[in-house]
């Protein structure tokens, strides 16, 4: 049955997926639902869509992005490869294993632009409010057109949210901060480390945003950067000019304590305490209420709402697998819509999540989790016809990339990996990761660089 209507909130990478799940249905012959995409910004991509600005965006909105210049992707372009449209489909030519921003933009974009999917997508468009109504059984949503100042309400059968959950700061406080001289900000509002050469950095949080951003900062010319951990150190090989300390105490002018009795003065400080999972568009029933993990709570599959099933989520999972997860649930979402898998339950629903998460509660290490979200996708992919593709690889090379941080974590872009898709070896960047300061589409893509032809 193909009669009904669904809404999809968030064109990026998420929200893409859904659409390119119904598209690839379509091109088979078969008929498909309504469907209608909105999205705050100006463009489809997400987080891949970046921008200069901080704080609100031309509209007023606060802004998603929290993508920074310079930024290359951490980890193996191989280990989120689309099954269905790979590199080599895209770019007709090996590129190398650690692409930057702008070349994943056009890789995510390149598989849209084959299809009509844009005119799906209403753009500038806030999801505001959503009911559900149990007589129609339909979801009734506000947006609002924010480019021209318009309030408009639709109904939906099936509301797939994919709003994503790296945008909205978690910003803890430390006592003294207040009269901390230099800049104070979140990771989701760092635009890049040129503005910070020469100067101590002091980067709270111990996950992917302070590595990167200290990284960066390294890179970039900073004097110095110290990553404040309050649970575990990153623990990689730090070269001289990055340091890892327990947690900030507290602040005297521009003075950082830490727990250990330690202390040292800092230009500026970069909160890299992850995110919160918000979303204020939906009310209290049914919003998803959970933290960054593997297996939010009360998703079965990790994608279908358990008190309201009509009610999909996509991506809300930590990330290892990014596109090609994104794929699966859409995949896993479309079927399940179109009435090709039968949801159990809502009791058997509730014993599967709980096994799920009982799961996750066991990890103990990375690479446990590595094995959790390669099994979670390959259970996905068992309900739908998702192109298959070699999975135990797949966690082989992120497991061989977590060692690789470990031991050279300024050069760990310059390793090349193969492609599970295509068998393809990337290729060698021309210029080594720590050495190329431009991270356009356009010099990545030249054979060899300008500045080295004679
Ligand atoms: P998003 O990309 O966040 O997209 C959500 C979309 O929903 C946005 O376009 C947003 O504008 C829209 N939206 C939100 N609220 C509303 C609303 N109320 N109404 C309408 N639209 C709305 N992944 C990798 O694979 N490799 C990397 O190297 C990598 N680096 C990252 C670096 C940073 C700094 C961050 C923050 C994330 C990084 N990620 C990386 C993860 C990245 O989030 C995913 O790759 C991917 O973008 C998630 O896709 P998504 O569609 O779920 O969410
Ligand atoms: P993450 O991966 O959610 O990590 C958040 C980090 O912040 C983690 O190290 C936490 O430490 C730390 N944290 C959280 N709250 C506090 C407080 N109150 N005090 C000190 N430290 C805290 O977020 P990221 O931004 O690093 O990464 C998110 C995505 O962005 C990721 O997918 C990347 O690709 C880019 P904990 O270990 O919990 O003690």
């Amino acid at each position: 049955m193909t009669n009904f209507k669904v809404g999809v909130i968030g064109a990026g990478p998420s929200g893409l997926a859904m659409l390119r799940a119904f598209e690839a249905e379509q091109k088979k012959g078969n008929s498909i639902p309504e469907i209608k995409c909105f999205e705050k910004q100006d463009n489809w991509g997400g987080m891949w869509n970046y921008t200069w600005r901080t704080g609100v965006g031309k509209y007023g909105e606060p802004l998603h992005a929290s993508m920074y210049k310079y930024l290359w992707s951490n980890g193996p372009k191989e280990c989120l490869e689309f099954a269905d449209y790979t590199f080599l489909d895209h770019f007709k030519k090996p590129i190398s294993s650690y692409p930057p921003r702008e070349v994943l933009f056009d890789y995510i974009e390149g598989r849209m632009t084959k299809s009509k999917a844009r005119d799906f997508i209403q753009f500038n468009t806030v999801a505001r409010w959503v009911d559900y109504l149990e007589d129609k059984q339909q979801f009734r949503v506000v947006f609002d057109d924010v480019k021209n100042n318009i309030t408009f309400e639709e109904y939906f059968d099936y509301l797939v949210v994919g709003t994503g959950h790296f945008s909205t700061p978690n910003m803890p406080y430390f006592k003294g901060i207040e009269n901390f001289p230099g800049a104070v900000i979140h990771a989701h509002d760092f635009r890049g480390a040129d503005q910070f050469i020469n100067q101590d950095i002091l980067l709270i949080g111990s996950s992917y945003s302070a590595e990167d951003i200290a990284v960066q900062c390294y890179k970039h010319g900073a004097k110095s950067s110290t990553i404040s951990y309050r649970s575990n150190p990153i623990g990689v090989n730090w070269p001289n000019g990055i340091e890892e300390r327990p947690l900030v105490s507290h602040f005297e002018g521009n003075t950082a304590y830490f727990v250990d009795g330690t202390f040292k003065e800092y230009d500026a400080v970069i909160v890299c305490t992850g995110y919160q999972h918000k979303f204020p568009f939906l009310p209290d029933n049914l919003r998803l209420k959970t933290k960054n993990c593997l297996y939010p709570d009360n998703l079965f599959k990790g994608v279908v709402f358990n008190p309201n099933p009509r009610l999909i989520f996509l991506g809300m999972q930590d990330q290892y697998y990014t596109f090609n997860m994104f794929d699966t649930q859409a995949w896993f979402a479309r079927d399940y819509m179109l009435g090709r898998i039968q949801l159990p339950s809502f009791t058997d629903r509730t014993a599967d999540i709980k096994v799920w998460m009982d799961g996750e509660a066991a990890l103990t290490s990375a690479f446990d989790h590595v094995d959790f979200q390669t099994n979670y996708i390959k259970d996905l992919i068992s309900f739908t016809d998702y192109p298959p593709f070699d999975l135990d690889k797949v966690s082989d090379m992120f497991k061989e990339w977590l060692k690789t941080k470990e031991t050279d974590i300024l050069n760990y872009r310059d390793k090349v990996y193969k492609s599970v898709m295509t068998g393809t070896l990337a290729a060698e960047h021309h210029t080594e990761w720590m050495d190329e300061m431009d991270d356009s589409l356009e010099k990545y893509l030249e054979e060899v660089p300008i500045n080295e032809v004679v």
